[in-house]
């Protein structure tokens, strides 16, 4: 065999090792148990998407499309499949979104065969990313992702300064994607997500509104909006239901996660927090309940962080962050929580609806203040008494 031979079969039984390899729950805190792989990352690329296999065109093998990360994935269970819509990065910097399936939810992702072709509607829109997946009541499956572009005002040479709106695409089988015009909104937004009910008959959005690209400005928050029409949607009121707080996980921004699950108890919401401190921004997974008949209602607000990087989710292209824009509820109750770490792969948290609504339900909220918290412990520690001798 010829090295070019050689080095081919190298690659694939390298690839076919990873993306085959089986994934084992480590031992969790009781609400839910993390894995010890990653399930996506930018070595799960397919190698036909980044090497030229013709040796006369490519005589040294050579990768000629870099893949740089693979994460913050939309998540669907699809025709008995975990499916997640991953937003896949190139050397570029330019993300697109592609989607992997896997038998069980836990291992064994593997893309298709290519990569999402999303009708190009806006030749400013320059980058694509963070796609939120729902199976709405209408019938349709809906991605709303970020859409953003050059800002046109920024001043000249300021090649930084950018803005985001919400796209929207809408599919029957994940494989034909209809673009629908991006949501007109007063402001700038990233991390809009459909509930996939409809309410008051209408179509409604968790939204973010940000002054900013980067800051949200003055306002933030989790804002909620009814919207008529989804083929032509429009932000004409929005009010925030998850508020920023001074000295909290969310002290900066926060952003919904992926649409919340529907429980007898409430809906259930995951959403991303952000502070800043001397290494830069950190981001955090928080949760909240809303109430069944008033997804606006804020009924339960558990305090602190829900998840935080740990070891070398710590690590990254930008490293301290956990993002997730996708869940899925199994049949049976159990909850698969894909969360990516520090803009570089994705991960897979295993819990139940049961033991999310007793975790929400049942931890302290956020005292917002050191006494609250000291308070908070001393009572744990009487009410153990009789059980911790
Ligand atoms: O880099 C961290 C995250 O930053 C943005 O999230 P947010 O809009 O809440 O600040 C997004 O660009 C997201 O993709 C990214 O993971």
């Amino acid at each position: 065999m010829d090295s070019f031979e050689q080095r081919k079969k190298l690659l694939f039984d390298n690839y076919e090792q990873l993306v085959s390899r089986a994934n084992k729950p480590l031992c969790g805190n009781g609400v839910y148990d993390r894995f010890q792989f990653p399930v996506i990352t930018a070595a799960h690329v397919p190698l036909n998407w980044r090497y030229d296999f013709n040796p006369q065109t490519n005589p040294f093998l050579m990768e000629r499309i870099g893949v740089n990360a693979a994460f913050n994935a939309g998540a669907i269970k699809w025709q008995g499949k975990y499916v997640l819509v991953v937003r896949v990065e190139g050397y570029d910097r330019k993300s697109f979104f592609a989607v992997a399936e896997s038998p069980n939810g836990i291992d064994n992702f593997r893309f298709w065969d290519e990569p999402i072709t999303l009708p190009d509607i806006n030749p400013e829109e320059t980058n694509v990313y963070d796609m939120r997946l729902t199976a709405h009541q209408d019938g349709w499956i809906y991605g709303i992702f970020c859409s953003e572009r050059l800002d046109p005002n920024a001043p000249s040479g300021d090649l930084s300064s950018a803005i985001a709106a919400a796209g929207v695409v809408r599919t029957k089988d994940l494989k034909t994607w209809e673009r629908l015009p991006d949501i007109e909104s007063p402001t700038q937004q990233r991390n809009v997500v459909l509930h996939p009910e409809f309410v008051d008959g209408k179509y409604a959005l968790y939204t973010r509104p940000q002054e900013g690209f980067i800051d949200t400005g003055k306002g933030g928050g989790i804002g909620w909006a009814l919207i008529e029409d989804i083929t032509h949607a429009k932000i004409e009121s929005e009010k925030i239901i998850n508020f920023r707080a001074y000295h909290t996980i969310k002290e900066v921004k926060n952003g919904e996660g992926p649409h919340p699950i529907k429980t007898s108890k409430g809906w259930l919401h995951l959403a991303h927090g952000v502070r800043n401190c001397a290494s830069g921004l950190r981001y955090v997974l928080y949760m909240y309940m809303t109430a069944l008949d008033d997804p606006t209602s804020v009924i339960a607000a558990p305090g602190g962080y829900f998840m935080a990087p740990e070891g070398e989710e710590r690590v990254g292209d930008v490293s301290n962050v956990l993002f997730s824009n996708g869940w899925i509820a199994d049949e049976d109750g159990t909850v698969y929580i894909y969360y990516a770490s520090s803009d570089t792969r994705m991960h897979v948290a295993v819990s139940t609806i049961d033991k999310l609504v007793d975790y929400c339900l049942n931890t302290p909220e956020d005292g917002l203040r050191t006494h609250a918290s000291v308070e908070k412990i001393k009572s744990l520690i009487a009410k153990n008494k009789p059980f911790c001798k």
